[in-house]
């Protein structure tokens, strides 16, 4: 049989870039897909690889834009984040079948005119999570989340009306990781894939087939900086997970950038938290942008997501931009959460 012109041989393993493998996705679950999906993830990845390029050379951004702020390509120096924001802005503002976009960088959420006919898709993100560590070369990254228009959307309400969707309406969600090599990990329901950025020829490769989070890991992962602020029951839970409550000894890994932490959650195992403190007694992180997405991988990968009272994707958002506590992990140390955190314990009133 003519063996197919990318059939792997045995030394050139089939390479399967980003596009590919969602074209591939879509025809197996969707056989009348028309491939606009895939036309919108390809906004997507395009702009993750426009911020990839500056956020590999963010030092000498900074040396070379520092004089008046005006860099050797006369372009204006601009921070990193609101560049990411751009390109995402600008990638999904040309696919005609994006009707609205929400970002972290923006109070309100914004709606393309003068298109021929109305988009099909909402898309929320975070165009460059925890970017404030850029300066100390730790990993940063991108998260997204994609929506459906709700039936019966008028281009005259208000925009951010359509992204308050819960979490459980996602139609696909992913991360980008700009490490010590960039990763970008998606889901449409049908499992968790990663696709690591090869700079050679610049396309997204399959190197992360089918990700799985392991049952029980080693690590969790919070600021144990707010240890004190942390209501009493997760301090009882860290204090199990520390004390071989688990049948193991648990160490701590947090690296301060959300989709570094939840990288290796997903592929180790173990469990991040970003429970309610003082400084943020509803949580820190968004629900839209950042829980969301996350919860839908977890859970497609085999873990669990909650914000202490309720399930992450349960969560009927008010505003765009709302906050809430984050505990992500694998079956194992969610199980072992409800010991000790639960809506009894945490929010009586909500318990009734
Ligand atoms: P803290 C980054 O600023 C971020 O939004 C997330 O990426 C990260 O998980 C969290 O905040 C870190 O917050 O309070 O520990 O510095």
């Amino acid at each position: 049989m003519k063996s197919h012109a990318l059939a792997a041989s045995k030394a050139d393993p089939m390479i399967v870039t980003i596009q590919q493998h969602i074209l591939h996705e879509q025809r197996k679950h969707s056989p009348h897909a028309t491939g606009s999906f895939s036309w919108l993830l390809s906004g997507i990845t395009l702009a993750t690889k426009m911020t990839e390029a500056r956020v590999r050379r963010a030092g000498l951004l900074d040396v070379i834009g520092s004089a008046g702020g005006i860099n050797v390509q006369g372009e204006v120096q601009q921070k990193l984040d609101v560049y990411a924001d751009q390109a995402l802005v600008h990638c999904l503002g040309v696919r005609e079948n994006v009707a609205i976009i929400a970002s972290e960088e923006s109070e309100e959420a914004i709606t393309f005119d003068g298109r021929d006919g109305p988009g099909k898709y909402v898309v929320v993100f975070d165009p460059l999570d925890g970017s404030s560590n850029i300066d100390v070369n730790v990993s940063v990254g991108t998260i997204f989340s994609i929506l459906g228009l709700p039936e019966g959307a008028k281009s005259s309400d208000d925009p951010s009306i359509a992204c308050l969707q819960p979490g459980i309406k996602q139609l696909a969600a992913g991360y980008v990781v700009y490490g010590s090599s960039t990763i970008m990990v998606y889901t449409t329901g049908h499992g968790v894939h990663g696709f690591t950025l090869d700079p050679s020829f610049g396309a997204y490769v399959l190197s992360h087939e089918n990700i799985r989070m392991p049952e029980q890991g080693n690590y969790y992962s919070s600021n144990d900086a707010y240890w004190d602020t942390f209501p009493k029951p997760y301090q009882d839970y860290l204090s199990h997970l520390r004390s071989g409550g688990m049948g193991r000894r648990y160490a701590l890994r947090y690296i301060g950038s959300l989709v570094a932490d939840f990288h290796r959650t997903l592929l180790r195992g173990g469990v991040f938290l970003y429970p309610p403190t003082d400084k943020n007694p509803e949580g820190k992180l968004r629900l839209l942008y950042e829980a969301n997405p996350v919860a839908f991988i977890a859970e497609q990968a085999g873990g669990r997501a909650c914000s202490g009272t309720q399930r992450i994707m349960e969560i009927e958002p008010t505003e765009i931009h709302q906050r809430t506590p984050l505990i992500v992990g694998g079956k194992s140390e969610m199980e072992a959460l409800e010991q000790f955190v639960t809506p009894r314990r945490i929010a009586p009133s909500l318990a009734g």
